[in-house]
């Protein structure tokens, strides 16, 4: 059976940017105590080999909260570690031959940057599409590989206005440049101007540059929590 997932607060890991001498494995089990809701295991340039043992010990670390981890970019690692589910951004895999992979019974996520390719991502299978960057953001630049200009907040709207367009019934979670200042203006004026609420926010060095990354995540859990609860 497909597990069901909580995006509220969607932490996007990335061990370049932790603090000195801040283990990955204690910030990551201090942001699931803060209450972050999903975890996505983030590597790039790295042997497939680390990354499975990496996915597999954060799987445990995971579990141990009822925390749904995705595995970013490679259907191998998951079917390796078989997790919760996989995301994809447009260059890695086409999001349908990821679906035939993994099956129904996996979550699959998607990076989107446009009305078109969320509608798209749906219909290859996607059971939540994140929409970015909607801010300049340090992090998609931290392994040297990806270069990333923000579609900014026109796309977020265009793309939340879409639900329900041709049939697509979507989760959606903004990232780029998200940190607790800005995620009540997000949450509230993308739902004011779309009519269309997010179901959460992605984050990475908010929490994972934090030398707090409990505070961080709980301060960013409570922000959403509410948001949910004033609708
Ligand atoms: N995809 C779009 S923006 C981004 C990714 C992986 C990085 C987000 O990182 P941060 O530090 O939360 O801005
Ligand atoms: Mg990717």
């Amino acid at each position: 059976m497909k597990p069901t997932a909580d995006y509220s607060v969607y932490l996007v890991t990335g061990r370049e940017i932790l603090p000195e001498g801040k283990d990955y494995y204690e910030s990551l089990e201090e942001s699931l105590q803060g209450g972050v809701t999903v975890v996505q295991v983030r590597e790039k340039n790295i042997d497939t080999g680390e990354f499975i043992e990496i996915a597999r010990k954060s799987k445990e670390v995971c579990d141990k909260y009822n925390v749904p981890l995705f595995i970013n970019d490679r259907v191998d690692v998951f079917l390796a570690v078989r997790c919760a589910g996989v995301h994809v951004g447009q260059s890695d895999m086409p999001a349908s031959e990821v679906r035939a992979l993994i099956g129904d019974d996996a979550l699959l996520g998607v990076s989107v940057s446009s009305k078109e390719e969320a509608i798209q991502a749906v219909k290859d299978g996607a059971d939540y599409v994140g929409i970015g960057a909607v801010w300049p953001t340090a992090s998609k630049d931290v392994t040297k590989r990806t270069k990333l200009a923000p579609s900014g907040t026109g796309a977020l709207l265009d793309v939340l206005a879409s639900q329900g367009d041709k049939g697509a019934a979507m989760q959606t979670v903004a990232i780029g440049g998200i940190h607790a200042h800005n995620t009540p203006f997000l949450l509230h004026g993308s739902v004011g101007a779309s009519g269309k609420a997010l179901d959460g926010v992605a984050i990475i060095s908010a929490i994972v540059a934090s030398r707090a990354p409990k505070e961080k995540a709980a301060e960013l859990r409570g922000i959403v929590d509410a948001f949910k609860a004033s609708r």
